[in-house]
């Protein structure tokens, strides 16, 4: 389907360093790909409600890799699904008496126009479930040849993975099996459905329902649509090949979306690990709660952008803090990141400042150490003070700390 449309990225004199990121799998932070081309996929959105907070700190995030491996001179591949079918999407438009088509259209509509003004760099394919059908049952059909999937026999013509076929299984979230169990309960999953072999296999193919969209599934499934889980892993593999570097989203989906996805994946091509990291954005919360659509606790990008909030304090209220920790959106956060920005619009419009490569090298370090926001952020914070006390002489120092800014941090300014 059609992606955004994106904004220039100034060139910055020299190149980065190779970017380290934390890998959910190896908990603890590794170097990535130092030369070629660098592959991600990020988890995007199931288009049944507007984009929230949480879900452009986990684009920014990931926006921010995408731009330090441009920087560090790696080609990119980036690709991101949109999860246009799927249960949540068709209970919502049921219960808005609404058609889920149009309701799905409209909410991904909305989103492009939400990374468009935040400044992210739109992915090389955005792809949606719908589309990838066919190429998603002909994967379930090999796993069922294979034999590490089955269909259940009471006539429902639902297809589910085999988790014994994956024999690491557990090692991306690293969560033993009670824990396993309840997030598996928690987020979709159906361990008490009669007829599965364990109840953490997840569903690769839900047979067609009355009232129910489905699709051709060819001889060896019938008609239905795909589980979630496999969705990404078919994506994923045929946009970006057998391996890649980078299998992104927020921390909500480490199981059993992630897990379940690599187990697939693994499954299907015989390489391991699926991706080389494992990269969760920590979640936006709201009032002590994690912001989500089911809670109800949002706060949407467009709403605030519909206020007058400029997009660009948004964001750098999202990089305030570390892309991994969990946090609660506050108004405070957003009056700081105004200041901010009003701050650094001061000083890159002053006629000198003190020499900005100092200040490139610490924002390069500091986003090559795990995307170290904070850090980089304060690396700005000083070189705008130092410019606004008015004694530095370097004429060319405010444009190319603009341009640092706008190619490492996505600020325009
Ligand atoms: N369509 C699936 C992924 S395949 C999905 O999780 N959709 S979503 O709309 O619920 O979320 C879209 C992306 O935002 C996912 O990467 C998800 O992990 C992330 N996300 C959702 N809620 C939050 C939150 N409160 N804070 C941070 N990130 C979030
Ligand atoms: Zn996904």
């Amino acid at each position: 389907m059609e992606s955004w449309v994106g904004h220039e990225v100034p060139r910055l004199p020299g190149k980065g360093q190779p970017l380290a990121l934390y890998d959910s799998a190896r908990r603890a932070v590794h170097p990535g790909p130092a030369a070629g081309t660098a592959t991600m996929y990020v988890c995007g959105i199931t288009p049944y409600d507007a984009t929230h907070l949480g879900h452009a700190a986990t684009m920014i995030a990931f926006d921010l890799v995408n731009r330090a491996w441009r920087d560090a001179g790696l080609d990119v591949a980036y690709v991101q699904n949109v999860t246009d079918v799927d249960d949540p999407l068709l209970e919502r438009a049921a219960r808005d008496r609404e058609d889920w088509v149009v309701l799905a259209m409209r909410e991904t509509a909305l989103f492009r126009e939400d990374m468009e003004s935040l400044r992210i760099i739109p992915p090389t394919h955005y792809v949606g479930a719908v589309e990838s059908i066919p190429a998603i049952a002909g994967r379930i059909a090999w796993l069922l040849d294979d034999g590490a999937a089955y269909r259940l026999d009471d006539g429902s013509g639902d297809v589910y993975f085999d988790i014994s076929a994956a024999p690491r299984f557990g090692y991306e979230s690293n969560l033993d099996r009670p824990q396993m169990l309840a997030l598996f309960a928690e987020r979709g999953g159906d361990p008490d459905r009669a007829g599965k072999r364990d109840p953490l296999d997840p569903l690769l193919w839900r047979g067609a329902r009355d009232g129910e969209p489905a699709w051709p599934g060819g001889e060896a499934l019938g008609p239905g649509r795909p589980g979630w889980h496999i969705e990404c892993a078919v994506i994923a593999l045929n946009l970006l090949g057998d391996t890649i570097d980078v299998q992104g989203g927020g921390n909500d989906l480490l199981f059993p979306h992630h897990e379940c996805s690599a187990a697939h994946a693994e499954r299907l091509t015989g390489a391991a690990p699926f991706a080389r990291h494992y990269v969760h954005a920590g979640m936006i919360g709201l009032d002590g709660e994690k912001m989500s659509k089911s809670k109800g606790n949002l706060v949407f990008v467009s709403r605030l952008r519909a206020d007058g909030v400029e997009p660009m304090a948004l964001r750098l209220a999202l990089l305030a803090d570390h892309y991994r920790a969990d946090r609660q959106w506050t108004d405070d956060l957003l009056k700081i990141a105004q200041q901010r920005l009003g701050r650094w619009r001061e000083a890159v419009s002053a006629p000198a400042g003190p020499p900005a490569d100092a200040l490139l090298a610490e924002v390069r370090a500091r986003i090559a150490d795990d995307l170290d926001t904070p850090g980089a952020l304060a690396a700005v914070d000083a070189w705008a003070d130092a410019t606004l006390a008015g004694t530095a002489t370097d004429p060319a120092a405010p444009a190319l700390a603009a341009s640092i800014v706008d190619a490492l941090l996505g600020v325009a300014l």
